[in-house]
């Protein structure tokens, strides 16, 4: 009889016929893993099914292959589609669109000839969104919640020899209103399949609690466990003991983010051994405090959704240890799981190399929002058992990993009851986790009060505990005794985020702030290709979807690939363990140790002085260990009397030995100062004159065009410009938010049109004037260059003066060149080696550095202003055919584009490399911030029009 009986679609219900949940581990029990290519048909919608296709006889030979685990939209079957809040069918729960793209899978496997008597579970990791299961034609059962793993028995199923496995899975599900988080809409099984023995005498369930009292120093362990086993745990001297204990050790090594210490062992049955690793730590809310073994945690985290530019949500085992040693290596000890608990490997990861867990509920409601949350699940007593069931799966699935410190209940699902019913249970379930959800702003039901993107301001309001009342004056007494986590901030969209370096400092200043996630991790860029073959990212809208959030998808600190953005630099120089502050005023060197548990003993110091960045000495530098919390100050090295010029005095801390996550010499820490002035370009000579052509003006090496004033050569080298320029390609924070972006075109920023004043030869050279003012407004820029030169370099004193109203802020003010598109290389003296904003700076560094031009760009996946270089003193460019030398103090953008063909490429393959490079020197920028989702650029980062000087001195090489 054929089986199309789809009413589980649209059912609130969780599941039919699945086993209860319970711990994820790994045993010596056999295991079948079904992963690998499957028979695969794409249905329309369920009036498409295939009657019988659950057969084991049914002929599948004709179906195509997909790969399991996998996203069927990744393989070409129906496209991927991107919103953030809103649901992309009809808010009509629980009901689902009759065009509900259905998967119909099939695989026979060999059940081998040694497989054990006793039962046997079906395992699904992870399926999205819904689907219904058959072992050899025996309806086992069907399930919802993509994120979390679903088992069914299949015992009485099984056959010796050949078995026939059919899944079918649908898109969309009553499931899927539970399932809104701001990502792609991908369908499938997407995380493992496998057949688990589980033999007689085994162990299906445990619950280790480890606890550990750090007044004295002794661990407590207790393992709950489903049927009778043995404990063994050979570093704490336990053999085939009572799980239950509780026992009681004088003294163990605690877990921590920064020590993750593992005890590995082994609970056995008569039929199975199990293996464990044990951590013991203890997580309390106290004195308002978040406190892991007795010390309060500052949280350096992100948010982590799973992803990769190929596969989606499917992710290998190599890429989830990147992703750990990529935050282990840039200092970050936190991750929040949003919006769904991850594969279980990543957890295993964060146990063993060190990272704390934010272990989030796969639930999201938020395209209630856009219908007044009416009829909002989380609120709704028919959803409270879909709510519940969500939870208890997660607590289950991962109640044994120490890293786990606190239970999230799910992101932007309003409020209601059913979130407080989840959090009622999973306290009585564990309560040795403290509860975090951020939705309910009088946090009654929580353990944290947690927020997004407060901006600076009431985020240090709430670190003062003077934030307004909540409703209740019960409930606000309640908050105000919490401690505070930013869930969410400082939204890592495009160039970002800016403004990190300031919230860092209200969570240093005030013990209620105790960190928080940056929003987020990764872009979630799908690799696409052009058709001559250039790979980029595709984003929302790039798949034709009718409703789309852009790429809003993309706003990690990585780029899709993993390449680590500009702003994953700036974070981890923001957050650094270990801060060394080195006063040129007072000759001095104060070091302090802000990790929360651990020594300075696997630090080494150095430093190195350079001048005009040229190192000249270097030496390691003697810093006694320091507790955590502790401090040290230290007077300057003996150094070699400084020369001409500036003197820049680095202190490095780097590992001393080789970690699990990096080597021995990785970097942890920096800081500088800088003494005396860099050196000027050398003493112009005899000043030359202008000698006027018919065709142009000569002022020793340059020559300018008669006019416009504008310089054309400078010795051998072509070049046009330099002009004044005040535009940049915007930013998704100036794009999003307040939209500044807007208010730059309608002013007109972006169209300036510039009349000459005057050319005017005279003694000291020439002196061009321009104005250059948008269509339609009277408000202006004056500019006034004046050039100077002797007979091998050319000199600009250039200076600007608003005219007007300048009600806005403006993105640069400086001036734009074009050069040869042979120039290739660029070296410069200033901050680097990587991109910096103004309020982006904390990564960049005094020193020379080198890059090629096209390395000077950070490819954001929307294309949009990047690659600048803060405070540069000299830049060096130069190709086969010779070069510019420039000399001042400016800010420095070199690239094969110009800004406006940067502002209308929408993809990086829109981007070509011309016959020209251009590049801006500028005086001043107007800062990053974080307004695509958060506040807007600092007012100490804003840059007004003003009246605005720069110096540059022009040389050919
Ligand atoms: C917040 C969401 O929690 C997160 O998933 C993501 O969408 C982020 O915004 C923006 O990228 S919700 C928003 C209304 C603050």
């Amino acid at each position: 009889m054929a089986d199309l009986d789809t009413d589980y679609v649209e059912d609130r219900a969780p599941g039919h016929g699945r086993r209860a949940p319970r711990a994820r581990f790994d045993s010596d029990a056999p295991r079948l893993e079904l992963d690998g290519p499957w028979r695969f048909r794409a249905a329309a919608g369920l009036g498409d099914l295939t009657p019988g296709f659950e057969a084991p006889a049914f002929d599948d030979t004709h179906w195509d292959r997909l790969p399991v685990p996998s996203c069927w939209q990744l393989h070409g079957v129906g496209a991927p589609a991107y919103t953030n809040v809103t649901y992309p069918f009809p808010i009509d729960p629980p009901r689902v669109p009759d065009e509900n793209p259905t998967g119909e899978y099939r695989r026979a496997f060999t059940l081998p000839g040694d497989w054990p008597a006793g039962r046997g579970l079906l395992r699904f990791d992870g399926v999205d969104s819904c689907f219904a299961v058959w072992l050899n034609g025996v309806r086992l059962g069907d399930g919802k919640g993509s994120r979390m793993p679903t088992e069914f028995d299949a015992t009485d199923a099984l056959r010796p020899g050949r078995n026939v496995l059919a899944v079918r899975v649908h898109q969309w599900s009553a499931g899927s209103y539970l399932e809104d988080q701001d990502m792609w809409w991908l369908s499938g099984i997407f995380r493992s399949v496998r057949l688990l023995s589980r033999p007689a005498g085994g162990l299906d369930d445990f619950f280790v609690h480890a606890d550990y009292d750090h007044t004295t120093g002794a661990g407590t362990l207790r393992v709950e466990t489903s049927a009778a086993a043995r404990l063994t745990l050979p570093a704490l001297g336990l053999t085939d003991a009572d799980p239950a204990g509780p026992h009681v050790f004088d003294h163990v090594v605690p877990w921590s983010a920064e020590q993750p210490h593992l005890y590995l062992g082994e609970l056995t049955t008569d039929g199975e051994r199990i293996h464990v690793r044990v951590g013991f730590r203890t997580v309390a809310v106290e004195d308002g405090l978040l406190k892991v073994n007795g010390r309060p945690l500052l949280l350096r985290g992100v948010n982590r959704h799973e992803w990769d530019p190929e596969t989606g949500r499917t992710l290998s085992d190599d890429t989830m240890l990147r992703d750990v040693l990529l935050m282990k290596r840039h200092n970050i000890n936190a991750v929040r799981t949003s919006h769904y608990p991850p594969s279980s490997e990543f957890l295993a990861l964060c146990d063993e190399y060190g990272l704390w867990v934010v272990d989030e509920c796969d639930l999201e409601t938020h395209g209630f929002e856009q219908v007044d949350w009416r009829g909002n699940p989380t609120a709704d007593a028919h959803w409270r058992e879909a709510c519940l069931d969500r939870m208890r799966r997660v607590v289950e699935r991962d109640k044994n990993h120490p890293s786990v410190i606190m239970w999230s209940l799910g992101n932007e699902s309003g409020t209601g009851e059913n979130l407080a019913a989840m959090a009622a249970w999973t306290r009585d379930r564990d309560p040795s986790r403290p509860i975090h959800y951020e939705g309910d702003r009088d946090s009654g039901y929580v353990d944290v009060y947690s927020r997004m993107y407060a901006d600076h301001a009431e985020t240090e309001l709430i670190g003062r505990a003077a934030e307004p009342a909540t409703g209740d004056p019960e409930l606000d007494a309640h908050r105000r005794r919490l401690p505070f986590i930013l869930c969410e901030y400082a939204h890592a969209m495009g160039n970002g985020p800016g403004g990190l370096t300031e919230y860092q400092r209200l969570f240093e200043t005030y013990p209620r702030l105790q960190g928080g996630f940056v929003w987020e991790w990764i872009d979630h860029g799908i690799a696409r290709r052009t058709a001559d073959g250039r790979q980029f990212f595709a984003y929302g809208g790039d798949f034709g979807e009718p409703v789309h959030d852009g790429n809003f998808v993309a706003d990690g600190l990585v780029l899709p690939d993993r390449t680590p953005s500009p702003g994953l630099a700036e974070y981890k120089k923001v957050i650094e363990p270990v801060r060394i502050a080195v006063d040129a005023d007072a000759r001095i060197i104060e070091v302090r140790n802000v990790h929360d548990f651990r020594d300075t003993s696997h630090l080494r110091f150095r430093w190195q002085a350079a001048d005009d960045g040229e190192p000249c000495t270097e030496a390691a530098l003697d810093v006694p260990v320091l507790a955590p919390g502790e401090r040290t100050v230290l007077p300057w090295p003996d150094l070699p009397d400084a020369g001409e010029g500036e003197r820049v005095l680095t202190v490095v801390a780097e590992l001393a030995h080789d970690e699990p996550w990096a080597r021995a010499g990785h970097e942890i820490a920096w800081g500088q100062a800088v003494t005396g002035e860099p050196s000027r370009a050398p003493e112009p000579g005899p000043r030359a004159t202008v000698r006027r052509t018919a065709d142009r003006l000569e002022l020793g090496p340059a020559r300018f065009d008669p006019a416009t004033g504008a310089l054309r050569r400078l010795g051998g080298l072509p070049l046009d410009g330099p002009r004044l320029d005040v535009w940049r390609a915007p930013t998704d924070n100036d794009v999003l938010g307040p939209r500044l972006a807007d208010r730059w075109r309608a002013f007109g920023l972006h169209r300036l049109t510039t009349r000459v004043l005057g050319v005017d030869v005279n003694a000291e050279g020439l002196t061009v004037v321009t104005r250059a003012a948008p269509a339609g407004g009277d408000s202006a820029l004056t500019t006034t260059y004046r050039w100077q030169a002797d007979d091998t370099a050319l000199r600009l004193h250039l200076t600007v003066e608003p005219a007007g109203d300048w009600p806005l802020p403006v993105p640069r003010i400086g001036v734009r060149l074009a050069l040869p598109g042979w120039i290739d290389t660029v070296d410069w003296y200033g901050r680097g080696p990587g991109e910096a904003y103004r309020d982006t700076t904390a990564a960049a560094r005094l020193g020379r550095f080198r890059r090629g031009v096209d390395a000077m760009q950070t490819p954001y996946v929307r294309p949009q202003e990047n690659g600048n270089r803060r405070e540069v003193r000299r830049a060096r460019l130069t190709g086969d055919g010779g070069g510019l030398e420039v000399t001042g103090g400016f800010d420095l953008t070199v690239r094969r584009w110009t800004s406006e063909q940067l502002d209308a490429a929408r993809h990086t393959c829109d981007l070509a490399p011309g016959d020209q490079v251009y590049v801006n020197l500028d005086a001043a920028h107007h800062g990053i911030g974080t307004a695509s989702c958060g506040p807007g650029t600092l007012p100490e980062h804003t840059l007004h029009a003003g009246p605005t000087a720069l110096h540059l001195t022009l040389r050919g090489l």
